[in-house]
């Protein structure tokens, strides 16, 4: 690469260094690849079979298992702790606090939208010649300019843009309380556009369409996929299902086919979505030439929706980390992903870090996609580690916001806390103080916290003052980002508590 470096003198001699990596000469000889992106929600790191759950936990996962057994299967993979910063950070390959989005958008607060100056990855591959499609849950605010069918996406289907899976629940629950009596009209909708056209409301978004909307999103996600196959033309099919974001409401050919209540029953059904996709794909004749991702959005939801599984808990597990949705402890973080593309992939599990960020810049690679130079990208290019010249990786470090808040950092296998997000530490499972997004944080005694997650990886013991030369590159990382911020600083970051 040295070599190649000092002929880089021009675009032409470019393409012919890029042309002599392995890798290259075989994306050139290839049509561009589709891109079927799955985006599970909620989906803790120990909860499929391949990743050590599934039947072990009373819910087996075959087709994800062997999807994984597949592909390229990660096991550093790691987002953003929450839905709305992580689909943010994967929509525009930056920390969603560059976008105001570093707070789990909430309808009738101030949580924010994707603001109109950022470019999503849809708009990226629609500008490559793309036809782009999403069917499932945006969650990047409300705002006209933020729609999925404004932001890239040729078409959309889904719930409201700037809501949750469990949206429907506000009105049973204003019911219940006698507090709020809404109308099913005047309620969440499912809602649909075509790129550019307003939303159009379909149905009242209840408890019976919770239950059977991956279905839907499926079906559609397959009639997209076979119109693009007749036109000839590449597609991205983003498909962000509600499996397993609670309330785990299973549809009735579910019900009870888990050994642990309806939080298994959704993760079967989860699986069984995600078969029913790629036998389509197979069907239509292309999943040798499409890029399959699976993966999770943020670690398990926990404790604090423990009581909506009808005696069973409503959640699923960390692995062997601690942490949970909202928190930033490693198993809210790190979630599981895998990448299958037949032929250019090499099936295998690596243990490099890979961010949700690193998508963008990937994809445009091989897309043939152009990455913003006009804006800080902290998504990093992982085309290497996918072809399999390089299993090294181009990232060891990953920030982690809160609101406005800078709150913990990896560097390598060490976690850094600049603030402590569980005072007490008293964990995950049964907690005398709530974690997650009921979890509270106080400030450090001047230094940050260390842990080391391979040897510790519920992050029980702070070694911070044994291993202080940590806490350099830690602060590096840190101060990148920082001085980043200098050219381009951040919009307002969004708040729910300070006021
Ligand atoms: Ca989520």
């Amino acid at each position: 690469m040295l070599q190649c470096s000092r002929r880089m003198l021009g675009a032409l001699m470019l393409g012919s260094c890029l042309a002599a990596l392995p890798g290259a000469v075989a994306l050139a000889q290839q049509p561009r690849p589709n891109i079927l992106f799955i985006l599970a929600d909620n989906l803790g790191y120990g909860d499929l079979g391949v990743y050590g759950g599934g039947e072990l936990r009373g819910a087996p996962t075959p087709r994800i298992d062997e999807l994984a057994a597949q592909g390229l299967r990660l096991t550093q993979f790691l987002v953003e702790p929450g839905c709305t910063p992580s689909r943010a950070a994967f929509m525009t390959g930056r920390y969603s606090i560059r976008s105001g989005l570093s707070l789990v958008a909430v309808e009738g607060s101030t949580t924010g939208s994707l603001p109109a100056t950022e470019i999503t990855m849809a708009e990226m591959l629609r500008d490559a010649g793309y036809a782009t499609a999403m069917f499932g849950k945006w969650h990047l605010g409300s705002a006209p300019s933020a729609q999925p069918q404004n932001k890239g996406f040729d078409e959309y289907y889904g719930i409201p843009p700037g809501v949750s899976w469990d949206a429907f629940l506000a009105i049973p629950q204003g019911r219940q309380t006698k507090t709020t009596d809404i109308p099913l009209d005047k309620g969440p909708q499912i809602v649909e556009a075509k790129r550019s056209e307003p939303l159009k409301e379909v149905k009242p978004y209840t408890e019976e369409v919770r239950r059977e909307i991956d279905w839907e999103l499926v079906e559609r996600g397959i009639d997209f996929i076979t119109r693009q196959k007749a036109l000839g033309k590449p597609f991205f099919l983003y498909l962000p299902i509600s499996r397993t974001h609670f309330p785990n409401l299973p549809s009735k050919r579910f019900e009870g086919q888990s050994r642990i209540g309806q939080f298994g029953d959704s993760l079967m059904e989860g699986d069984a979505i995600v078969g029913r996709m790629l036998d389509a794909l197979k069907d239509v004749g292309l999943d040798d030439n499409t890029i399959v991702v699976f993966a999770s959005d943020n670690g398990p939801q926990g404790s604090v929706v423990r009581e909506f599984g009808g005696g069973m808990p409503d959640m699923g597990s960390p692995g062997p980390h601690r942490g949970e949705l909202g928190d930033v402890s490693e198993g809210s973080i790190r979630t599981a992903a895998m990448i299958r593309w037949p032929g250019h992939i090499r099936p295998r599990s690596s243990y490099t870090m890979f961010s949700i960020m690193d998508f963008f810049p990937t994809f445009a690679r091989l897309a043939g996609g152009k990455v913003p130079n006009d804006r800080p990208i902290d998504g990093v290019d992982q085309t290497d580690l996918l072809l399999g010249t390089s299993d090294g990786g181009r990232r060891d470090t990953l920030l982690t916001f809160v609101g406005p808040d800078l709150v913990a950092a990896r560097w390598k296998q060490f976690r850094a806390y600049f603030a402590d997000v569980a005072p007490g530490r008293s964990g995950w499972g049964g907690a005398n103080l709530l974690a997650g997004t009921g979890g509270s944080a106080a400030p450090m005694n001047g230094y940050p916290k260390i842990f080391n997650i391979e040897s510790d990886p519920r992050e029980e013991y702070n070694i911070g003052a044994k291993y202080e030369w940590v806490i350099g590159p830690v602060l590096k990382a840190v101060e990148e980002y920082k001085a980043s911020l200098a050219k381009h600083p951040n919009p307002p970051a969004a708040n729910l508590t300070r006021f």
